[in-house]
């Protein structure tokens, strides 16, 4: 017997909704292009799901949700653009095309993912083939930035300019480029208009990757490439990560780590975080392949019957590791060979000045939760950042931690780009605190349709009243890891933060701790229903304690997992 029919289907059960309307979607397109063009400022629920494919999610100003109801009004609705970056790199001039964007067509802002992307929110209905069009222009995409596809590869900015790596700098372009769907639908519909008025014809000839099928994947999967020192990517957090290895009997390659995955759910007790398992080691040669056999084992074995169970992680750990090994092995044709035995390095966060190896210089900006936004007209951030990118031809790279890395910059440039920041009130490196300089926050309200509690716009009240405690009550000059989300979905990934605070209800969090920098240890559940306003009085004894019997490098992570807290 071999491993498919071991695992076998013994219950029949209903495929879900989004199934039948990948199917009958003729390669994506669906209804997409009738439903754009009408006159009503939302789509319906059967273009809802498509459309995610093609990077755009349909919201509704949440602030306001509740009083246009009552008054039997139409919801304010909007749409969020996901532009999918592979390794987050940018040219000044792509970075001059979406701060245009921002102004003409989004709601001011530039949103950086914890996954290297970029997210334009507030965009009307009738602006969203104008912005893909834009984005085109600029060699940028929307497409599968979401969608039951492979999701924006992230990999760590150092590996991009050390020309150790030159060999992989291009990776995550590589497997954007490989497992991007083929279908033309997008290019149809979003992009060129005229090509959309004979889509039907065209549908029907168009094809599809034979490891897509036209029911793609049963879910998003997300693969990481990290740096052997460091870990800012959160690589075991992944449906595969990727650490550049040399084999002492192969030479280079990869170690592979598979089904990974931090996204929960209060509604189904069955859903849980997980970290990725060490898989294999890989040359570069055989990691095509390799990947290759995993997307089909998981297209084929994932649940397609419950979209909250549905990720490769759920795969794992049902039917064990070894089983979904022997299923990727059969279906590759050979047997894996062991993992290295690697230890992961803390988490660099990429900020403030550093020489790159070619003597080229690069600088890490902090961007709070990602926004790049002015706080006032004119100056901020935002207008920084478009003067750099105007003035001068340089790369920048959005980071897995929502910052940003300007780099190629000559010796000359340094005193420009330092003056340019300070101009516009963008604190150096060195005045963040020792809280702010890597907390995370999902977006949450008011444009996610999950959050239940807020998080990016009370992060800063968050990282003030935290810092108050870990300088009142925590060790002198060590910094704290915070991350936080409005629900356990888990995208700012607190489940593997030092403190982690996940929505609950619309005004209480469950806190998480004892996670950490290398991003190898999940996080306990320290305490549930935690209001904002008694943070303090909850952390401040246990900073007290990490103060008191902590080794003098542990962090609060180690120190709590040590202790026995979390
Ligand atoms: Fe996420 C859904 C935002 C990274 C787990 N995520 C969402 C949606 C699209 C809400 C929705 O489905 O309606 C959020 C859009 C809100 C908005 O208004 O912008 C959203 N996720 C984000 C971003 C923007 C958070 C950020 O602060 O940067 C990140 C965009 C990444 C990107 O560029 O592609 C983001 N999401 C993550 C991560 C972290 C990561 O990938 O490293 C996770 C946890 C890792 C994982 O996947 O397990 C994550 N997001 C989820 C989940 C839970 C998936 C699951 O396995 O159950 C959802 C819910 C879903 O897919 O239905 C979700
Ligand atoms: Fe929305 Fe939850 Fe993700 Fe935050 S963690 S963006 S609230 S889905």
């Amino acid at each position: 017997m071999n491993t498919s029919e071991e695992i076998g289907m013994s219950e029949i059960k209903d495929l879900t909704l989004e199934e039948g309307l990948k199917e009958s979607s003729s390669l994506l397109r669906g209804h997409l292009l009738e439903d754009l063009a009408d006159a009503a400022p939302n789509l319906p629920g059967r273009s809802e799901h498509l459309l995610k494919f093609h990077g755009i999610y349909a919201q509704d100003h949440r602030d306001v949700r509740r009083e246009r109801a009552q008054a039997g009004e139409v919801l304010d609705y909007i749409f969020m653009i996901r532009v999918a970056i592979p390794g987050g790199r940018l040219t000044s001039e792509q970075w001059l095309c979406l701060d245009e964007i921002a102004t003409e067509l989004a709601d001011g802002s530039i949103r950086l993912t914890t996954r290297q992307a970029v997210q334009f929110h507030g965009v009307v209905k009738h602006s969203l083939q104008t912005l893909s069009a834009q984005l085109y222009q600029k060699t940028m995409t929307s497409f599968a930035g979401c969608g039951d596809v492979v999701r924006n590869t992230v990999m760590c900015p150092q590996l991009e300019t050390d020309p150790n790596y030159r060999s992989i700098v291009s990776l995550a372009q590589n497997i954007a480029t490989t497992y991007q769907p083929k279908t033309k639908a997008h290019w149809e519909i979003f992009v060129n208009g005229d090509k959309a008025a004979t889509f039907e014809s065209t549908a029907e000839t168009d094809v599809e990757h034979e490891f897509y099928g036209d029911t793609y994947l049963p879910r998003k999967f997300k693969i990481a490439i990290a740096h052997p020192n460091e870990n800012c990517v959160d690589v075991l957090a992944q449906d595969v990560g990727l650490i550049p290895a040399t084999h002492p009997e192969v030479g280079a390659g990869f170690n592979v780590y598979v089904a990974g995955g931090l996204g929960r759910s209060y509604a189904q007790p069955d859903t849980f975080a997980r970290l990725a398992d060490p898989l294999t080691f890989v040359t570069r040669e055989e990691l095509d392949p390799l990947l290759r056999a995993i997307l089909t084992a998981y297209r084929d074995l994932g649940d397609r019957t419950n979209r909250r169970r549905a990720r490769m992680k759920y795969i794992a750990a049902d039917l064990g590791l070894a089983t979904f090994v022997r299923e990727v092995e059969s279906r590759l044709g050979s047997t894996l060979r062991a993992p290295l035995p690697l230890a992961l390095g803390a988490a660099h966060d990429h900020l403030g000045w550093r020489t790159r190896p070619d003597g080229l210089l690069e600088l890490g900006v902090r961007v709070g939760a990602g926004r790049v936004r002015d706080e006032v007209e004119g100056r901020g951030i935002r207008s920084a950042l478009r003067t750099i990118a105007a003035a001068r031809s340089i790369n920048f790279i959005v980071t897995a931690q929502q910052d940003i890395v300007l780099t190629g910059i000559t010796q000359q440039d340094k005193g420009f780009i330092d003056e340019t920041l300070a101009a516009h009130g963008v604190r150096p490196v060195d005045a963040l605190g020792l809280v702010e300089r890597s907390a995370l926050a999902c977006p949450a309200l008011p444009t996610c349709g999950q959050a239940l509690a807020e998080s990016e716009r009370v992060l800063p009240n968050v990282v003030a009243q935290l810092e108050g405690s870990l300088a009142s009550a925590g060790p002198r000059g060590k910094r704290l890891q915070l991350r936080m989300t409005g629900c356990p979905n888990g995208c700012a990934r607190p489940a593997v933060a030092e403190v982690g605070i996940v929505g609950r209800t619309k005004n209480s969090y469950d806190l998480y701790l004892g996670g950490g920098l290398r991003g190898d240890r999940l996080a306990g559940l320290y305490q549930e229903k935690v209001k904002l306003d008694d943070l303090p009085s909850v952390l401040e004894p246990l900073l007290a304690r990490w103060r008191d019997e902590g080794d003098e490098e542990e962090s609060f992570g180690d120190f709590v997992t040590r202790v026995g807290i979390a």
